[in-house]
């Protein structure tokens, strides 16, 4: 039996929803896709398609019973203080892991092949010769390999670097030395000349760039974060760059995006910021992922990539 019309909320400060309302709408001809702020009334707002949530919060939304983010990510939508009920999916994008793999591996290239050296030395109006090395000698190390962190690792091990992934649980990847939990992060860090991390953020990862973590890593290491800005200690990060333990950092994510524009990863020469472009669902096809975890959601069927709420991803 056909189920009754329902009614959608997208509300992202991201996504733009002139790109995602037409198509939403086209795939799910049978409800309302109402883009925030015009939301209607609040109580007959079923689902909810979301990078954030709303001002106001969920708690506006008294039938609400099925999330679908438009992040990989969900930490944003702040899981600890929705109501038990309300079930979540994250975005599962096949378009985002080789682009999160292309930014990555466009990073380690900058490194690997010292193009932050010379931007410096260019700047500064000297010819250093710096000797390249082979990927060979350029161990990186991929912090989660889940579902962008896999295709990243596997790109980085095709283009002749040794990869090593950490994950929570043990993994095993064509070409990539897999480690698991913390009882193996010692020895995944261990020698690594670059570190990616694609995690999540949870309780357990929150906080892991930090200052006990660089000092496991050899002098003059590099750091490559494209997860969460939370996962760093920006102050840790700041006093590793000075001390030279790490020699560079590329970050995607940031604490607070934009930064404060007396923050001081604005001007530093080793810091390399980007404004969270690292691999974004693009809604060509990704409406059409949403649009199926809707109506899977509708006909009471299993949804695809649903969050663990206590897991936290
Ligand atoms: P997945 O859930 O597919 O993968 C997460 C990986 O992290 C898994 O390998 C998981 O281990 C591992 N992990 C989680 N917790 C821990 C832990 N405590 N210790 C060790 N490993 C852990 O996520 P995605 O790959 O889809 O996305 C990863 C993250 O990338 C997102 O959560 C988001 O923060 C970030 N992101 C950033 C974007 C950007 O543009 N900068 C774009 C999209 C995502 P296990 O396999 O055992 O579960
Ligand atoms: C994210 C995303 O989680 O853009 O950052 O999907």
């Amino acid at each position: 039996m056909e189920a009754a019309p329902c009614t959608v909320l997208f509300h992202s400060t991201l996504d733009d929803p002139s790109e995602w309302i037409p198509r939403l709408s086209t795939l799910l001809p049978n409800e309302t896709i109402r883009a925030w702020p015009d939301e209607g009334d609040p109580a007959n707002i079923d689902l909810a398609v979301l990078w954030t949530q709303p001002p106001g919060g969920l708690e506006r939304y008294p039938r609400l019973s099925f999330v679908q983010s438009l992040g990989a990510g969900v930490n944003q939508l702040e899981l600890d203080v929705l109501p038990p009920r309300l079930r979540v999916a994250r975005m599962v994008d096949p378009a985002m892991g080789p682009m999160m793999a292309e930014y990555c591996l466009t990073a380690v290239l900058r490194y690997h092949r010292r193009f932050d050296a010379h931007e410096r030395s260019q700047r500064a109006g000297r010819w250093d010769f710096i000797p390249p090395v082979s990927p060979r000698h350029f161990p990186v190390g991929v912090m989660g390999v889940g579902e962008l962190g896999a295709v990243t690792a596997t790109a980085l091990a095709a283009h002749g670097f040794p990869v090593r992934g950490w994950s929570s649980r043990p993994r095993s990847l064509s070409g990539v030395t897999c480690f698991a939990g913390h009882s193996e992060l010692p020895a995944f860090l261990d020698g690594l000349a670059a570190l990616v991390c694609l995690l999540p953020l949870t309780a357990q990862t929150r906080g892991i760039l930090n200052a006990a973590l660089f000092d496991r890593l050899p002098n003059g290491a590099y750091l490559i974060n494209a997860g969460r800005g939370a996962h760093l200690v920006e102050a840790d990060l700041l006093a590793a760059l000075a001390s030279g333990r790490l020699a560079g950092a590329t970050l995607d994510v940031l604490h607070e995006e934009p930064p404060p524009s007396d923050h001081p990863f604005w001007r530093h020469e080793r810091v390399l910021l980007t404004p969270h472009v690292a691999a974004l669902a693009d809604p060509d096809g990704a409406a059409s992922l949403v649009a199926d975890n809707i109506m899977r959601f509708r006909r009471s069927e299993p949804v695809l990539n649903e969050v663990d709420r206590m897991r936290g991803y």
